[in-house]
């Protein structure tokens, strides 16, 4: 499947972002075997108003054997706040991590720039993803951020920094795109274990349960939108589960 498409948002927004965004889509056209996600139509693209500022989101998304469902979203509010989400979610008969990013950026500067391959099953990343992310040259950031309470989710490799300048910028881009090339290479690599779907599917919950918790996200969109639509918006488009699995969340 092909995916050039008209070129939107992303030519307004910060060149991290944008390169970021061609990035994802790069590597997951190059390693996996793309199909297209039914997104709700009108979900594809949407429009509100933040503090008199129009909010636009654009979202891509895709599912292939391993993936139920794989996420791109751009944002833009008004001149001053860029966002990029993205979050790949392994079918529950598949034993993979989730990956996620975030770019934040406000009047030209990234402030937030989040990385992850997050453990799922038994909260431990496979032994496989320990060797493979453990190779990689360490890299070091000048100001490094903290995590948030909910952060726990995350695992040891998960890199949450405000870069400085434009070195920082594209070594944040070289890194995550190692993340994703291990990613989809071991994704590719892996049979389905449907006895430990249980499991995953505890993991995931947890992982979308926690992740829902950043106020600062809700608070973007429900200024935007209003309370029920972001929290619509949270835990059917951002954080979703499989259909059927929504309502046994045990946090
Ligand atoms: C932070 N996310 C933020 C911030 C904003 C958003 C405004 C604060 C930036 C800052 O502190 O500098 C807003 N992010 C959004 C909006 C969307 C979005 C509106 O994705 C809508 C699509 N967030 C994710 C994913 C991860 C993530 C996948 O969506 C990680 C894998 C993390 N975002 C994340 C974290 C913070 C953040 C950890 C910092 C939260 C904090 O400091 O409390």
């Amino acid at each position: 499947m092909s995916l050039t498409s008209t070129p939107c948002l992303r030519s307004e927004q910060h060149v991290l972002i944008r390169q970021l965004a061609d990035c994802i889509e790069q590597v997951w056209q190059d390693n996996l075997d793309l199909s297209p996600y039914p997104l709700p139509s009108d979900l594809g693209y949407v429009e509100g108003r933040l503090e008199g500022e129009k909010l636009r989101i654009e979202n891509r998304c895709y599912q292939t054997p391993q993936f139920r469902k794989l996420h791109l979203e751009l944002a833009k509010v008004g001149n001053n706040l860029d966002i990029l989400h993205c979050v790949m979610f392994p079918n529950p008969t598949y034993d993979l991590p989730m990956f996620g990013t975030d770019l934040v950026g406000a009047r030209g500067q990234i402030s937030a720039a989040i990385a992850d391959l997050s453990p799922v099953r038994d909260r431990a990343l496979p032994a496989s993803y320990l060797q493979n992310l453990g190779a990689l040259p360490t890299v070091e950031f000048s100001h490094p951020r903290e995590l948030p309470p909910w952060g726990n989710i995350f695992s040891q490799f998960c890199l949450f920094v405000r870069p400085d300048g434009k070195s920082e910028e594209a070594r944040f881009l070289s890194r995550v795109a190692a993340y994703l090339k291990i990613h989809c290479q071991q994704a590719t690599q892996t049979l389905p274990t449907p006895d430990r779907a249980g499991d995953i599917l505890a993991g995931q919950r947890h992982y979308c349960t926690n992740q829902r918790k950043n106020d600062k996200t809700r608070r973007v969109l429900e200024k935007a939108f209003g309370k029920d639509w972001a929290d619509y918006y949270m835990t059917t488009v951002l954080f979703d589960l499989p259909p059927g699995n929504e309502s046994t969340s045990t946090g």
